[in-house]
């Protein structure tokens, strides 16, 4: 079995939104969904960019999709080919690139396409014709305004011109960005070729008599630029084509490979005894690669990824909590971007906080640029009355900037390195204290500190009193904020500037007593209430409540949801907490925890299983923590996952999911622990794994983990 790639056999027009997001090309700038060349809008093709937003009319912002360039489509005596009599396309994980291979009768098409690793901007196709009658050919290649997006449309004023290159270039309606396609084509045959300009976009229309038997392949070079990459995106965009053309098609996917290679170098999870399992792991950590950052040291990841416009295309807790740990043992400059641009993005958080009137950072649940909230008061449709349902996750899910704290003292934890926390970490935390303690003002005269009015991470459960993950992170941004004092005990100066800076005294000295008395969870029989009240809800079991459903797209939680009375819950709560601070829990207590949750865990959240897994390979649950990696890594090969949350789309790939099946991988099965530099090994490998080894930084030094049936060793690498 080839571990290295997905193939599906076949076409059915109804899976193409799924098969869209599974054979993604993606590159950190942006993502080319898998979808044939010829794709109309219903298959839903896109080139989605990454923190470029747009607004049209009162609908939500998302990321824009840029016009579509490789856009190559066959006619054969003077029609359209659009029936496929056989179908095969595939995704080569190790190289990022997307193939097909078709059947349309008269021809036969066979392509290879990529977003190149080697330089963001750029994407390429090689287009093979197998002629297999004679008669006209004819192919119209070049780049299709008919863009597919959710809220939009986000472009206007289109300018097109189908020249030597073609260019195609528009602006955003709410920033007036300017996007700007351009794109090459070199046929090795003998052509007759016009071009074509018109609404639908720029093109070539290539056009020869063939014989039975001849062959006609082209390459096509196209480049994206937008006006916030520099001041003139279509010149660059031409002049990356123009280069790209004259370089060739090999040499520009030799460089693309040889950079896919270098990534794999560092951070390939070899994991042997089931090639399934292989091959999901694979997947994952090519979602989650494609689209990191590479070209900018201050961006996110959203929730979705580079596979559409789905959530906004914004930044969740799933940056920190999900993605940063792969990133920060192997890639720690991604992990830094993926902090930086919390760093960056503070005055939002200030800003929201004062809107809501509290002090501090409190950051955007779903950031957009600048920190901007992309979240609105209503998420959710009712599949009954279409009206919109209000849900408080904007305003209550708190957690988040906690979450960006922890994710912060994590990097300077894992990897020793302070510089982060000197650039404007350190600021993010203590405002995030800030705004906590503030949240809780109301409480300071109290013996205990309640943070009432919260979601957890289970959604399911609005408006609840001392969610246990909530106030645990809350600790803990207090305890960070409190060590830093130490981590910085041999620049006193500069810390107390700090302070003086944000006229943090007061607040300083609220820190220790608040952090004392903040509000511990109830613990029954070893298990943690998941917040106040939550034992005495109706424990009626999963499928008790799934069965009162009436259509299955229907919103779980929120007013009127089946799941709010009762004790189930959307996903890991009280389990993500056991998961990021397992030394909370002794041993009988994680097992008590993980045996009550999981019967009571819809998993109705990508970000559930892999939490559940990481729990049940510290108490000892192996068969259980296998069942949940594959949950967990075989998402995106399957297309799993939910497609609805009431009437919103929320398909895509699973990148929280993707960076889950390497922390089960990882620190999970391998048991991997790094503190400031010192790696050390706990392994719990499941029988279904004789081997795992992966690479993995920390303290600047670079180091190989091998664990097999006999034990774990680390090695250094050089
Ligand atoms: O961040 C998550 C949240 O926890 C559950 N709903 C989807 C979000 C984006 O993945």
């Amino acid at each position: 079995m080839n571990t290295w790639s997905l193939e599906k056999r076949g076409f059915a027009p109804a899976d193409a939104a799924g098969d869209g997001n599974r054979f993604l090309c993606a590159n950190g700038y942006l993502g080319l969904r898998g979808v044939p060349e010829e794709a109309d809008r219903e298959l839903f093709p896109a080139v989605t960019l990454a923190g470029v937003y747009d607004q049209f009319a009162d609908r939500w912002r998302e990321p824009v999709n840029a016009p579509r360039c490789l856009f190559i489509r066959a006619f054969f005596d003077g029609k359209p080919l659009a029936e496929y009599r056989q179908h095969r396309q595939w995704l080569d994980y190790r190289h990022g690139i997307y193939g097909r291979e078709t059947d349309f009768g008269p021809i036969l098409v066979r392509s290879q396409r990529f977003a190149s690793m080697a330089g963001p901007h750029l994407l390429a196709d090689r287009y093979e014709v197998n002629c297999v009658q004679e008669g006209d050919l004819a192919l119209q290649v070049g780049i299709s305004t008919d863009i597919w997006d959710i809220n939009g449309p986000h472009l206007f004023d289109f300018r097109m011109q189908a020249a030597d290159t073609l260019a195609v270039e528009a602006v955003t309606g709410e920033k007036r960005i300017a996007v700007a396609a351009a794109q090459r084509v070199r046929a090795d045959f003998a052509a007759e070729e016009s071009p074509l300009q018109d609404e639908g976009g720029a093109f070539y229309l290539l056009k020869k008599r063939v014989k039975k038997g001849e062959r006609c392949a082209l390459s096509a070079f196209a480049a994206i630029y937008t006006a916030l990459d520099g001041p003139d995106p279509a010149r660059a965009a031409a002049a990356l084509c123009d280069q790209a053309e004259s370089r060739g098609f090999d040499a520009c996917l030799a460089a693309h490979k040889a950079a896919w290679e270098g990534i794999w170098e560092r951070s390939e999870i070899v994991m042997e005894g089931d090639e399934e399992a292989a091959l999901a792991l694979h997947a994952s950590q090519y979602h989650l690669n494609a689209i990191a950052p590479r070209h900018a040291d201050n961006l996110s990841i959203s929730a979705r990824g580079l596979s559409g416009q789905t959530y906004k295309g914004a930044i969740f807790w799933d940056s920190e909590i999900f993605f940063f740990p792969m990133f920060v043992h192997t890639q720690p400059e991604i992990a830094r971007a993926l902090l930086r641009y919390r760093i960056e993005t503070l005055p939002g958080a200030l800003k929201k906080a004062r809107e809501y009137g509290y002090r501090g950072a409190f950051y955007a649940w779903e950031s957009q640029e600048g920190g901007n909230e992309g979240c609105t008061d209503f998420n959710v449709v009712d599949v009954f009355t279409h009206r919109p349902v209000r849900t408080y996750f904007r305003d209550k899910q708190i957690h988040i900037s906690g979450d960006i704290a922890y994710a912060l003292r994590s990097y300077y934890d894992i990897t020793g390195d302070r510089s982060l926390l000197q650039a404007g970490g350190a600021k993010v935390i203590l405002e995030c204290a800030r705004f906590y303690l503030s949240r809780a003002s109301a409480h300071l005269d109290g013996d205990e500190i309640d943070f009432a009015d919260v979601i957890g991470p289970d959604e399911y459960h609005e408006r609840v009193t001392n969610n246990a993950f909530t106030n645990r992170m809350i600790r803990h941004c207090f305890e960070s904020a409190l060590l830093l004092k130490e981590i910085f005990a041999d620049q006193p100066e500069w810390f107390r500037d700090l302070l003086d800076e944000l006229d943090y005294e007061a607040d300083w000295a609220l820190l220790p007593e608040a952090l004392r008395r903040i509000r511990r969870p109830r613990v029954q029989n070893g298990v943690t209430e998941q917040f106040d009240g939550y034992f005495a809800l109706e424990d009626c079991g999963l499928e008790a409540v799934r069965s009162r459903l009436m259509d299955p797209r229907e919103y779980w939680g929120g007013d009127h949801g089946v799941a709010g009375t009762t004790q189930i819950i959307k996903q890991a709560d009280v389990i993500a907490l056991a998961a990021l601070f397992p030394q909370d829990f002794t041993d009988g207590q994680l097992a008590a925890n993980w045996a009550y949750y999981e019967p009571r865990t819809e998993h109705g959240s990508s970000l559930s299983a892999c939490m559940y897994a990481l729990t049940a390979c510290r108490v000892g649950r192996l068969d259980e923590a296998w069942r949940l990696f594959r949950k967990t890594a075989d998402i995106d090969v399957t297309g799993g996952g939910k497609q609805w949350a009431g009437e919103i789309y929320i398909g895509g790939t699973h990148p929280a999911s993707n960076g889950g099946a390497w922390m089960i991988a990882a620190l999970g099965f391998a048991g991997l622990r790094v503190q400031a530099g010192r790696l050390t090994l706990h392994p719990h490998l499941p029988s279904q794994i004789t081997r795992l080894a992966f690479p993995v930084v920390a303290g600047g030094a670079r180091w190989m983990v091998e664990v097999t049936r006999e034990g774990g060793r680390i090695r250094p690498m050089c």
